[in-house]
């Protein structure tokens, strides 16, 4: 079933309330009793410009240092031609660009606006702490990596993380999503049901197939600047079956730092931060090119 889980904009009055009493956005009823919601026209679409601009650079740059030619940015076909280009050339690269735009201020910026924190807000989170940064998403029939991910298995967030028990996942395209462009399909309800049975793979912990079948997903369709939201113990995966094109989606999780268990756990967090201590470029770099890179060279 495809739905386009829309509701009404995110702060409609609600008649009958006081002027005192915030109004609730419309979205929230559909959130608590299905475990999400695309909450519409959020984001705003020039954030979401920066974003792909800034992902065009990093393909740009990478392709102008092995001399290929750059397609300039003229928007998302640009963008894609620069992905194929220099996955064409040499994937490694491909897939550490890949990694970097993950760490792109604009995006980080992004998932921390003040329109992103009113939702956590509205969601009742207290505080609301981000146990990792965004995780990107590109799916794209023609950005295949050879023997790679291509979509993540049906999971829940909430085990990967293991931190609040009303983690909120929030969900970024910075392009509309269509049922034929690789959209995210999630189980309504599915959050009632706490943790369902997983087995962990190199990528996800996988729920168990003979726990559902394909009929209980909907297809969350979302237009840019709308944003998808659901709890951490929603089921989800992503469709991959007839589709194609380009979709680039980032993910972040939100938790709330006055949750009970949360307080209990002493703020678990199963995501851990590693930083590499050796020197990854030995003998690099010389005052010389450090000079050179804050314009000080003579
Ligand atoms: O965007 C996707 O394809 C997968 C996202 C997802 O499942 C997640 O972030 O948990």
């Amino acid at each position: 079933m495809t739905l386009a889980l829309r509701n009404e904009r995110p702060h409609a009055a609600i008649a009958g309330h006081l002027p005192s009493e915030p109004a609730e956005p419309g979205w929230l009823g559909t959130y608590r009793a299905s475990g999400l919601a695309v909450i519409p026209g959020v984001l705003p679409v020039d954030r979401l410009d920066r974003i792909a601009r800034d992902m065009h650079c990093t393909y740009e740059r990478q392709l102008e240092r092995l001399g290929l030619p750059t397609a300039p940015w003229s928007g998302r076909v640009s963008l894609l031609q620069n992905m194929e280009r220099l996955l064409q050339a040499d994937v490694k690269l491909y897939l550490a660009a890949t990694r970097h735009n993950a760490r792109l201020a604009s995006l980080q910026q992004l998932v921390v606006s003040d329109a992103v924190l009113e939702v956590t807000a509205a969601l009742g989170l207290q505080a609301t702490s981000l146990p990792t940064s965004p995780v990107l998403h590109v799916m794209g029939d023609t950005l295949r990596i050879p023997g790679g991910y291509h979509g993540v298995a049906t999971h829940q967030d909430w085990p990967v993380v293991q931190g609040s028990l009303d983690a909120v996942t929030m969900w970024f395209s910075l392009f509309d999503v269509t049922p034929q462009t690789f959209p995210l399909q999630l189980i309504p309800g599915s959050h009632r049901r706490g943790v369902w049975p997983s087995t962990i793979t190199e990528h996800t912990s996988e729920i168990d197939p003979s726990t559902y079948v394909d009929a209980d997903f909907v297809t969350a369709t979302v237009s840019r600047g709308d944003l998808l939201v659901f709890t951490g113990f929603t089921v989800h995966r992503t469709a991959v079956k007839d589709c194609a094109g380009l979709r680039i989606a980032a993910s972040m999780r939100y938790e709330n730092t006055a949750e009970r268990t949360f307080v209990e756990r002493a703020y678990a967090c199963a995501y851990q931060r590693t930083v590499v201590r050796e020197v990854l470029f030995p003998g690099f770099p010389s005052a010389r090119e450090v000079d050179g890179a804050l314009g000080l060279a003579e």
